[in-house]
């Protein structure tokens, strides 16, 4: 007999190699100039070496580094390593003049094409899915003012125990994923189940660095989206709960103070509900 699949015997290979698919696709296009690459490339090596000098890097150090890159390869971590570690400083320095809503990391887990909602939906969950209702509703706008007709909410985000459709098994295809279409002044209105913290793979290389290095491997509860409208630039962003567990101590370094909701007891009396508009800057 072969045993059940289900999200809960996940691995982080599992988990890894359906992000490096998609990965190994978008990473076609920078086009970056020789002198470039040559000055990026050059000061990486340069500030490990110095590294290596300042702090005495033995052999045997030098051994377990290569072992272990080796090993985040064939874990099929590179995304979750890049994205939990690097990413929030490039996500920095690529918005650093934008004015509208703050954006944080898209991490390893969006998938493009989630089913397009009508302005006022529920994202598709089981009908026993795990966790408190959320209603999470607000308007998209321009820098101007303007609100923007049919702007694209794209929300997704892990269940009740912290796993991802489509980054483990058992899971309908499109669960907890959506592409809400505000209405004509930009509203939308969105039901879901409030995610809970969650703790990044760590049965692979990943979790083997969090262990040796002595940290932990939990972001908070969150929410991940996409808005976009035409004519302005597409935000990636990612939402948190306050007073909630990894607020201030996210493995990711993704959380910002704007991006902190407070959400209050639902009207309807069941779960929570919590209203956050989205400003968007022109192309
Ligand atoms: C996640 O869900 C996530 O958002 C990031 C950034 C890294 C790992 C898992
Ligand atoms: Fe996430």
């Amino acid at each position: 007999m072969t045993e059940q699949l289900t999200e809960q015997t996940a691995t982080a290979a599992a988990s890894g190699n359906s992000a490096t698919e998609r990965f190994l696709e978008k990473g076609v296009g920078a086009d970056s100039s020789t002198e470039r690459v040559d000055m990026l490339a050059s000061e990486l090596v340069g500030a490990v070496h110095d590294i290596i000098r300042r702090h005495k890097v033995t052999y045997a150090e030098y051994d377990a580094l290569k072992a272990w890159l080796i090993q985040v390869g064939l874990d099929g971590e590179w995304p979750l390593f890049l994205d939990v570690w690097i990413e929030h400083v490039v996500e920095e320095v690529a918005n650093e003049s934008r004015e509208g809503t703050a954006g944080s990391i898209e991490g390893p887990y969006y998938v493009p094409d989630s089913p397009k909602l009508p302005a006022e939906a529920t994202l598709p969950m089981r009908d026993d899915e795990p966790g408190t209702p959320l209603l999470f509703q607000g308007q998209v706008t321009s820098t101007t003012g303007q609100p923007l007709a049919g702007a694209h909410v794209e929300m997704w985000h892990a269940d009740d125990y912290g796993y991802y459709s489509q980054y483990a098994p058992g899971l309908p295809e499109w669960n907890l994923r959506g592409t809400v279409v505000a209405d004509d002044q930009g509203h939308f209105t969105i039901r879901t189940i409030q995610p809970a913290p969650y703790q990044i793979p760590h049965d692979g290389a990943c979790g083997k660095l969090i262990s040796a290095a002595g940290w932990h491997a939990w972001r908070p509860a969150h929410l991940h989206l996409k808005v976009s409208a035409a004519g302005h630039q597409l935000i990636t962003s990612q939402l948190y709960f306050a007073g909630g567990d990894y607020v201030d101590n996210d493995i990711a370094q993704a959380v910002k103070p704007d991006l902190v909701l407070h959400p209050t007891p639902a009207g309807s009396g069941n779960g929570n509900e919590v209203t956050y508009n989205f400003v968007l800057d022109p192309a």
